[in-house]
């Protein structure tokens, strides 16, 4: 298969779904591709070092609690690889979970391209940012900041300045960002997560009990940010 969870299951749901409502012919309507959707990345596990199984429980706990309040509205976990072990840890906790399959699973890609690369259209894309809400610095952070174009720098900016570790700032996408054209993204959601990294600012050290409090804000400020831009 493409993809690591969904794709078969879910194409096949969204042709089901198509087909009754619309009598289309084609699967690329419009009303498959804009069920309202927050693709986001797995926030702190990867530069900023947090591990991975507390993580994915952070992530599934909170899943959990939001999926139901987001109406028709989907989240999907990403990340750049199949052997993904954030994926899989997260696949199989939601799994044992009564979470929607339809409504929250994983998939492979790039966040920057899971439309013209992935056939998946979301309207909403997560970025782990940091402090300075500043391009560069490597990571998720920097493959979106570069794929938008300066357009989210400026835009941005006229929002914040700086973000405190467990906060989120929704960012609407100027229309002109080549990720809006391509991509179909609306909005961008920067998310700054917990630092366990040493060579990074604000490192907790270790400070699990910390962490996973700050990691457990930066999901609910996150899915809070999207269910703003829904309502
Ligand atoms: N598409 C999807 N997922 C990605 C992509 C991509 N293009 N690139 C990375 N990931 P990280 P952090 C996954 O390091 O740990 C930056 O320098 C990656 O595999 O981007 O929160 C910022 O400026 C991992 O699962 O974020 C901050 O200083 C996840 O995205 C710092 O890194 C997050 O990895 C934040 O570190």
């Amino acid at each position: 298969p493409a993809n690591d969870s969904a794709p078969s299951e879910y194409v096949h749901m969204d042709v089901k779904n198509t087909v009754s409502q619309e009598s289309g012919s084609s699967i690329r309507t419009n009303s498959v591709y804009s069920i309202p959707t927050l693709a986001f990345p797995s926030i702190s596990t990867a530069d900023f070092q947090f591990n991975l199984d507390k993580a994915s429980d952070i992530i599934v706990e909170k899943v959990e609690e939001f999926v139901s309040k987001l109406g028709n509205a989907r989240l999907v976990l990403v990340d750049l690889s199949h052997g993904s072990k954030i994926l899989s840890l997260v696949k199989a906790k939601a799994a044992r979970k009564s979470i929607d399959s339809k409504k929250f699973f994983t998939f492979v890609g790039d966040i920057t391209r899971l439309y013209s690369q992935g056939g998946m259209k979301c309207n909403v894309i997560a970025n782990a940012a940091n402090w300075r809400l500043k391009p560069g610095g490597g990571g998720v952070n920097a493959a979106i900041f570069s794929a938008a174009g300066p357009a989210l720098e400026t835009a941005t900016k006229e929002r914040a300045e700086s973000l405190a570790p467990g906060k989120a700032l929704v960012v609407p996408l100027p229309s002109t960002s080549p990720l809006s054209i391509k991509e179909g993204v609306t909005h961008v959601i920067h998310v700054l997560g917990p630092n366990m990294n040493a060579q990074r600012p604000n490192c907790l050290n270790n400070d699990y009990v910390k962490g996973c409090k700050v990691l457990g804000e930066a999901y609910s400020s996150l899915f809070e940010g999207f269910a703003s831009i829904l309502s």
